[in-house]
Order: structure tokens, then C-alpha cells, then sequence
């Protein structure tokens, strides 16, 4: 005659709120970073355009990063441009920019202003570095 095994029983209830559990955490926090793969880190950069220049002049992630860049137009009008990410925007002054992308390509890529109207803004380069895997 079995009367059922209490001891089981409850150890299968617990698995199954633990699953539920996940089950509902998971996506939230798949939707704050803005897609599934949840290995995916969000790297924060501040830059500052100012005085035909950019600071700072190199910013280092992974490949596979989410990358958000705010950026602070502190003088004139400029520009960050990564033509490999097809990135180009304008930087106003006295405002803040914020870029979002994802560094899916590994390699060494220059920033740029590219306002060609102002040979001073020939110098504002820097180097987007994305070390491989
Ligand atoms: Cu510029």
C-alpha cells in the first residue's frame, strides 16, 4: 500500500518554483541589455569633444561588447565618425551625444570628426581598439 513519498514530492515543487523563478527573471533582464545572448557586457565610455580634440583618444573593449559612448560637445560643432561601424554623428556644443553599438568586428579603428569645412578638426582622431577572441 504506498501512501505517496512526501520527501519527493516536496523537492519537486521546490525545482519546479525555482524554474518559474528563472523563468521570470530571465527575460527582464535579457530585455535591459536589448538582446538574448545574456554573456554580453555593456561598456560605458564619456568623451569630451573640445578643442580639436577628443578625450579620450583610445577606448578599449571586446569583441562582441555593447558599447555606449556619451559624448560631451564642449566647444564648436563636431562630429564622431567610425567608418568601419558606419557611425557618424554630429556633436553639438553644449549638448551630449550617446552612441550605442556593438563592437562585432575585432581590430583597431579610427575615430574621427569629419567636418571637412574645418582644417582643425583634422586632428580630432582616436583609436577604438576591439581585441578578438
Ligand atoms: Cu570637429
Amino acid at each position: 500500500m504506498k501512501t505517496g513519498h512526501p520527501a519527493i514530492s516536496r523537492r519537486r515543487v521546490l525545482v519546479l518554483v525555482g524554474a518559474g523563478a528563472t523563468a521570470l527573471v530571465a527575460p527582464t533582464f535579457a530585455a535591459r541589455l536589448g538582446r538574448q545572448d545574456q554573456a554580453v557586457s555593456l561598456r560605458d565610455f564619456s568623451l569630451t569633444a573640445r578643442n580639436y580634440t577628443f578625450t579620450p583618444s583610445r577606448i578599449e573593449v571586446s569583441k562582441d561588447d555593447r558599447v555606449r559612448l556619451t559624448i560631451e560637445g564642449a566647444d564648436q560643432v563636431h562630429s564622431f565618425a567610425i567608418d568601419e561601424y558606419r557611425i557618424a554623428r554630429r556633436i553639438a556644443p553644449g549638448a551630449t551625444t550617446v552612441i550605442e553599438f556593438r563592437a562585432e568586428r575585432a581590430g583597431s579603428f579610427t575615430y574621427y570628426c569629419n567636418i571637412a569645412a574645418d582644417p582643425g578638426c583634422k586632428a580630432m582622431r582616436g583609436t577604438l581598439v576591439v581585441s578578438g577572441k
